[in-house]
Formats: structure tokens, sequence, C-alpha cells
């Protein structure tokens, strides 16, 4: 009886993040798990009935998991009554379809506003208070300087992570939360409310510069550098510590967001704790503070909201453009984990995707509005899901260990180097081919690659649209040449050879070119 005991508590009790070297896994069911999402667009998930004609598009895509929002106004349509037969019949069909879930929480703020606050938030702005502008107008947000409103944002979400738990825990189907939606302040830098106005000439909270003192080698640059201008103060108010400014305005905002999450994130776990993040509308570097949705979970902010607290697990990026490779860097700084739960559901997003898995080591990725889809059986991000899918395991056991990248290939960036173990890879977009079909076109489609290696001198590739050459690191006069080219698939875990590569489809063993489909070198 004892060791059935032992046995049964060594599994993960819940969905966990958990540290593998310099990366990290998300571990669902108690095994390593990689989201191939998607996310549903903003009304889709109102009721089963809409969502009838969705399902069948997202399995036929080979989705393992969607992302959902769950809204709270229709949880809590009178305060204090609480109605989760949508949240169940969500999960109760994502089980039956073999789907995970990663709700989204509509509770405050879905892109700046408050538009998902229910009715009785909404017409009590005496108890539930607003943001106001420079001029004293106020706009459709709710102020975080307010403990009314944070209290009734906290107790909806508690209750509802304590539901999942009480719904969900065993069969853990809900794996992750998202908390509010790219929260940020329009249209001013800073809210000027006179609870606002108040903490505004405070002193800056001691746990913010203890905070900052203690990671004060490892600060994001760009903050740094403002903290430094004015000679890294450790006492004043917020103008006194970080000089006068829209920036300044954005720091201050960015503590209170941060901070109000945090406690509704921390509310929320109390109930039922699996991994909690927040994601981010990306700011566009021409514009200024208040005029892009300032102080939400942004890269150059990572400090203050790692500072807020410690029950957000990341910060997530929403790609809306194309500077893919430039914000991933900024997001994974001081090793916070990525996951992209939104990415314009274009052509390039599932070779971004691919590329995001490979060099970053992502824990996941989800294009928005998935199930706008034409034809969801000739989508090639459900073919890139599939390769992605059978070559979990091999990425997870590799991972954390410099042993997994990505390429990204277009146009303008047509080849990329990429050194693992005793050799170099040389990848290339194969339009570079001059005899391939598309050699001529004006436009080159997105392409990428994932390569893991495996072992000594065993790799694998796994990709679209690529060329491969090699060369030995160890001794440049040596010529590497391919021992053995498989294609084939994994099946339960098990490499099975479908194809043996040679003759014309390896260059007569010069390179390999890959197509939708994986290969082994041995
Ligand atoms: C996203 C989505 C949804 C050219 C926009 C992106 C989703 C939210 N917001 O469809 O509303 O709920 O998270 C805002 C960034 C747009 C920038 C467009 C630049």
């Amino acid at each position: 009886l004892l060791l059935v005991m032992q046995i049964g508590f060594s599994q993960n009790q819940m969905p966990v993040l958990q540290k593998k070297g310099n990366k990290t896994q998300l571990i669902v069911n108690g095994d390593p798990f990689i989201i191939l999402g998607g996310e549903l667009g903003n009304s889709s998930a109102t009721s089963m009935e809409s969502m009838e004609p969705i399902w069948s598009k997202l399995t036929d895509m080979n989705l393992n998991t969607v992302l959902t929002p769950i809204y709270w106004e229709l949880i809590e349509k009178e305060e204090n009554k609480f109605d989760f037969s949508l949240v169940d019949d969500l999960i109760l069909r994502a089980r039956k379809e073999n789907l995970k879930l990663v709700f989204l929480w509509f509770g405050s703020w879905k892109n700046s506003m408050s538009s998902h606050a229910p009715e009785w938030v909404k017409l009590n702005q005496k108890k539930y208070p607003r943001v106001k502008d420079d001029k004293g107008k106020s706009h459709e947000i709710l102020t975080p300087f307010s403990e009314n409103n944070l209290q009734a944002d906290l107790k909806a979400f508690q209750k509802l992570m304590a539901h999942i738990k009480a719904f969900d825990q065993k069969e853990q189907t809900v794996i992750m939360v998202q908390v509010e939606n790219e929260i940020g302040m329009l249209p001013t830098a800073r809210d000027y409310h006179p609870l606002a106005n108040a903490a505004f000439k405070k002193e800056v909270p001691e746990e913010l510069l203890k905070y900052l003192q203690k990671n004060k080698t490892k600060l994001v640059p760009e903050f740094s550098a403002i903290w430094k201008k004015n000679g890294f103060k450790t006492s004043g108010n917020w103008e006194q510590i970080f000089g006068k400014g829209l920036q300044t305005d954005e720091i201050f905002m960015a503590w209170y967001f941060a901070e109000f999450t945090n406690k509704v994130a921390k509310a929320g776990k109390e109930s039922y704790s699996i991994p909690m993040f927040v994601n981010a509308a990306l700011n566009a570097p021409e514009k200024k503070p208040g005029d892009y949705p300032s102080a939400g979970p942004l890269p150059h902010l990572m400090d203050i909201w790692k500072a807020a607290g410690n029950s957000i697990d990341f910060l997530a990026p929403d790609f809306y453009n194309p500077s893919f490779k430039h914000w991933n860097d900024l997001f994974t700084r001081q090793e916070n984990p990525l996951f992209i739960p939104e990415h314009r559901f274009d052509a390039s997003a599932p070779f971004k995707g691919l590329y995001a898995i490979g060099h970053y080591e992502a824990i996941g990725f989800s294009p928005f509005s998935i199930e706008s889809v034409a034809d969801a059986k000739k989508e090639p991000l459900g073919k890139i899901y599939d390769l992605v899918r059978q070559l979990t395991p091999v990425i997870e056991s590799n991972k954390g260990q410099g042993k997994i990248d990505g390429v990204l290939l277009d146009k303008e960036n047509q080849s990329q180097i990429v050194r693992l173990g005793n050799y170099e890879f040389n990848f290339k977009h194969d339009y570079t081919l001059n005899w391939s079909d598309g050699a001529k076109e004006e436009i080159w489609p997105t392409s990428s690659a994932i390569i893991i290696q495996a072992g000594t001198d065993e790799f694998y590739i796994a990709g679209s649209g690529i060329v491969v050459t090699f060369k030995s690191l160890k001794n440049t006069n040596l010529n590497v040449g391919i021992l053995k080219t498989d294609q084939g698939k994994f099946e339960n875990g098990l490499w099975r050879t479908i194809r043996h590569f040679n003759g014309d489809q390896t260059h007569q063993g010069r390179h390999l070119r890959i197509s939708v489909g994986d290969y082994e070198i041995q």
C-alpha cells in the first residue's frame, strides 16, 4: 500500500514549470510538453454553439492546445454569483478533442481597456474608479490604484482558479493561465486619478528599491541607464530617483500595474498553483510612452514587473510586427522563458514557431485568430506542428544544454551558420539553388529548421525549404560526409525509417535538402 502511495505522489500534481539547464520546461501530466497552440479570436468561445464549427479546424491543424479567453463579464454577471458552466463545457469538450487549454483571464484589462468587466463594475464608477488623463478626463480603463478594483478582480479570479482545481486537477486539461491581456496605459503615459497623483508624490516603494539594488548588475541595460543617469539613487519619490519625464511616468505605472496583476495571480495560485504569465503588445520604437500601450510587461520594464512579485512566471510577446528575432532576444533576457501566445496568423507564422522552438527552446507557440484559417487540412501549420510533436521527446531530453538551435530564412536572410559539437552546419534557403523552381521569384517564402544534437556525430534536422551543408570544426582539412540520411517518423518516441535518402536527394552526398519532413543524419 505504501508503495502505491509513493508512486501516486511522485507524479506531478499539477502543471508546473521546471528549470532544465539554462531553459525552462513545461511539465503536464508528468511529462515535458511543448504548446502547439492557437489562440481563438476574441468572441468565439462565448458559447459552445459558436465554438461548434471550430473544434475540427483545431484538430485538423494538429494543435495540442487552445488559448481561449475566460470573460469576467460572463462568469460573474451579478456580483458574487458565479456561473462556470461555459468553463466546464469548454474543458469537457477539449478533453474529448484531446486538446489542452490555456485560459486567458479577460478581467480588469484587455488591450489596455476594461471592456470585459461586468456591468456591476462598469456602472459603479464611484466604487470602481477609472483612469484619468492629464486633462482630468476619465477613460474606460479601471485604475490600478483602487483597492476596490483590485479586490473585485482578485476575488473573481480566485474563484475561477478554485473551480478549475476542483473540476480539472486530476486531468490537467487547463495547463496555464494568462492573467489579463495586453495591459497598457493610454492615452497618457500615466494615470492622473487623485489616487495615482498621491502615489506619484510618495517615496518609491522599498520593495522595488531593494530589488534594484540586489540585482543592480543584472538589470536590463536600457532601464539601468535611466537609473544611472540619476546617480543610482536609492531614496526619494519617482521623479527624484528616475528623473522627470515620460519614461518615469511609464516606470511608475508599470510598478502599479505589475503589483496589481501579481496580487491577482497570487490569489489565483493560492487556489490552484499552475503556471501564470502576462502578455505584451509590443511598442513601436519611434513612439513615446502614452502613444503606445505603455507600462505593460515590455522588455525594457522587465525588472519592474519582476520586482513587483513572483506570482507571474514569465512575460510573453504578442507579434504583429515582423521583428521576430529582435523581440525574442529581448524577451529571453534574464532567462525569461519564451512562450508566444499570439502571432499574426500569416504565412510566416508556422516557420517562426519552429524557429522559436529551436533557437530559443520556447515552451510553445500560438498564432492568433486560429479559427480564421480557410482550409485547416491544407494549412502548413499542421505539418510543422506534426513535426514538433514527433520531435518533442528528443527536444525535451536535450533541452537547456546548448544542443538545440533553429534557423529562420527568407530573401533578406538567405543563409545561417549553426555550430553544434564538432560540426558547422551551413543552412541555406532552398531558393538559393539556382535550379530550384522558386529561385527567380520576387518574394521568397519564410523557411526554417530546427537542429538537435542527439549524439557526438548524430543530429536531427527538421524543417522546410532548407538546404544544409557541413564542415568539421575539429580539423578543417577534413571533409565531412554524410554517413546515412533517413527520412522517417517518430512513433511513440521511436524512430521509424520510411525512406533512405541518397543520390539526387542528397546531391550525391553533398547536402541535405529539406521540405516538410525530418531527417536523421548518422
Ligand atoms: C491583440 C489582438 C487581439 C500593425 C489584435 C494586438 C488580442 C490582442 N492585440 O487582433 O485583440 O486579444 O491581444 C494589438 C497590436 C496591434 C498592432 C498592429 C500593428
